[in-house]
């Protein structure tokens, strides 16, 4: 049998389709709700193809274009963005809008058939998430930076899918070292594949500050001028964090920004004399220990500075969530920080915003609306199960981020030169092996806000160690923050995870390649 150049027989289809690596049915991560093969048919991405909008928005129509911007890069094909349907077979991927509220803000519906792939969800949002899925389905390469050979092949399946919980988040520190914002970037960039929302940069630290305030500059000019080791540190001009949260709002994704207190605050100390108890600058720190800091409680001045870096940088920030720190102040005492505590929120509240802080800020009342962020674990120290589980009874929603499970920062293993192991070792079984509404007793899943990776970078230096020590360790935790709790399981998402590695190359990420995965 011979064919026309350019088409291709449906038994052509099939055995290119076949000819994919053996893999998962649906190599997805995380793993949609609902997944429904639909016989042997498959969709083929051929160089006359449209990607149509229909009962579009503007915010649909740059998704649109966004994904088609990706697939030019791979496919070399032009695909145009058109919204209404065009005469003579051209292969459409088309994105719609429903009024349909069954999928829920987040959720999408995918059907790709021999003719087709149709795309729909409630919003806008929706319809990113299930392009994330559709990137998934399609061969590794179109990930690739440089045109590839095809076929680009998908085979027929029916998919709906919505989050488990609402909050999908993903730390970075940006404070014991600095990362710029084309790092940052290409982090939201890689995470936001996951369909994580949340970005909790932490902004300051012992060891450096690194956002611009003008009411108080030298936070920055001084404060920011270093880190963990002596380098040169830095700091996110009020335009460039702008651009960040600009950037990370186009991936779906909200910023948090976190300013700690009262401990972690010595880049404060050290940049206003007056901040201090005892008037007296302290000197920069460039070393990795924590406990010993402390804004100075009693002094008015502390609120006046606190209401200033609130209010500016609540004005920067368009999500309703401002984190301020709480933990480890063991230079703090108990009343005074109590009440320090209960003074942030309600200043927090007056700039409009919601308080989110570490587990510790449990210690002290809580106003309606914060949120707790669960840590220290559970082996390693009761009182973090305590803590979250006292802020559950003061009325507080948690973000989970155990730290044996979560932290990025642990080591995998021994063997490995980056990370911390203070909460012992992570390997990527341990980061998935987890619910978080089953870790702490009394916590059940409506207390439960979501889930977020931590990473902490007193040993993190440049993109490739934060890629190292995040993948493959956080799609699993976008997978926790995402899927149902059932369906889904180690011996399955090892395979699955596997599946992603040629993405990771295509995309030059660095990942750790642990011996706990099939890598093919
Ligand atoms: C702790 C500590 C951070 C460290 C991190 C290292 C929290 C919430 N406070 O987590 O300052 O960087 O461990 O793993």
């Amino acid at each position: 049998m011979t064919s026309a150049p350019g088409s291709i027989t449906l038994i052509g289809l099939v055995a290119l389709a076949m000819a994919e690596p053996a893999a998962a049915a649906v190599d997805v991560i995380p793993k949609p709700a609902s997944v429904e093969q639909r016989g042997h048919g498959a969709f083929a991405l051929t160089a006359n193809a449209r990607i149509v909008v229909t009962h579009g928005s503007r915010p649909a129509a740059s998704v649109a274009a966004g994904f088609a911007r990706l697939l030019r890069r791979s496919t070399g094909y032009r695909l145009p963005v058109v919204s209404r349907p065009s005469r003579g077979r051209h292969p459409t991927v088309s994105l719609s809008l429903t009024r349909s509220d069954r999928l829920g803000p987040e959720g999408y519906r995918l059907r790709v058939s021999r003719h087709a792939v149709r795309l729909e969800a409630a919003t806008a949002e929706g319809l990113f998430h299930g392009v994330q899925t559709l990137r998934q389905l399609l061969p590794a390469k179109v990930e690739s930076a440089s045109e590839q050979p095809g076929p680009w092949i998908v085979r027929a399946v029916r998919i709906e899918d919505a989050p488990r919980f609402r909050w999908r988040g993903a730390h970075l520190d940006v404070a014991r070292h600095f990362f710029s914002v084309d790092e940052v970037k290409r982090y939201i960039n890689l995470i936001s594949q996951y369909k994580l929302n949340v970005l909790h940069l932490h902004l300051s630290d012992d060891q450096g500050w690194r956002i611009a305030i003008d009411s108080w500059p030298r936070l920055a000019t001084h404060g920011g001028s270093t880190e963990v080791g002596g380098g040169p540190g830095g700091y996110y001009t009020k335009h460039d964090y702008r651009e960040l949260v600009r950037y990370a709002a186009a991936h779906y994704m909200t910023v948090v920004p976190e300013i700690d207190t009262p401990g972690h605050t010595n880049a404060a100390l050290a940049s206003y004399a007056e901040l201090n108890c005892d008037g007296k600058a302290r000197p920069p720190y460039t070393g990795i220990g924590v406990g010993f800091s402390s804004l100075c409680v009693n002094k008015e001045i502390t609120y006046r500075f606190l209401d200033d870096v609130i209010r500016e940088l609540a004005a920067l920030t368009p999500g309703p969530y401002l984190h301020l720190g709480g933990d480890e102040a063991q230079s703090t005492d108990e009343a005074d920080y109590v009440r320090f505590i209960e003074r942030v929120q309600q200043i927090v509240r007056a700039r409009g915003k919601r308080m989110i802080g570490w587990e510790e800020i449990a210690r002290a009342p809580l106003l309606p609306g914060t949120l707790a962020q669960h840590w220290s674990t559970a082996t390693g120290s009761e009182q973090g199960t305590e803590l979250a589980r006292r802020a559950v009874e003061r009325g507080a929603k948690l973000v989970m981020s155990p730290a044996n499970h979560a932290y990025l920062d642990m080591k995998y293993d021994p063997s490995i030169p980056l990370g911390l192991s203070w909460a012992g070792f992570v390997e990527v079984r341990d980061s998935y092996e987890w619910d978080p509404a089953a870790l702490v007793a009394g916590v059940g899943e409506s207390d439960v806000a979501g889930v977020e990776s931590a990473l902490w970078s007193e040993t993190l230096e440049d993109v490739q160690d934060i890629e190292f020590m995040s993948f493959p360790r956080l799609p699993g935790i976008a997978e926790i923050g995402w899927s149902p709790r059932t369906g889904r399981g180690w011996a399955e998402y090892r395979l699955r995870l596997a599946a992603q590695a040629p993405r990771w190359e295509a995309q030059g990420v660095s990942f750790y390649h642990s011996p706990q995965v099939p890598w093919r």
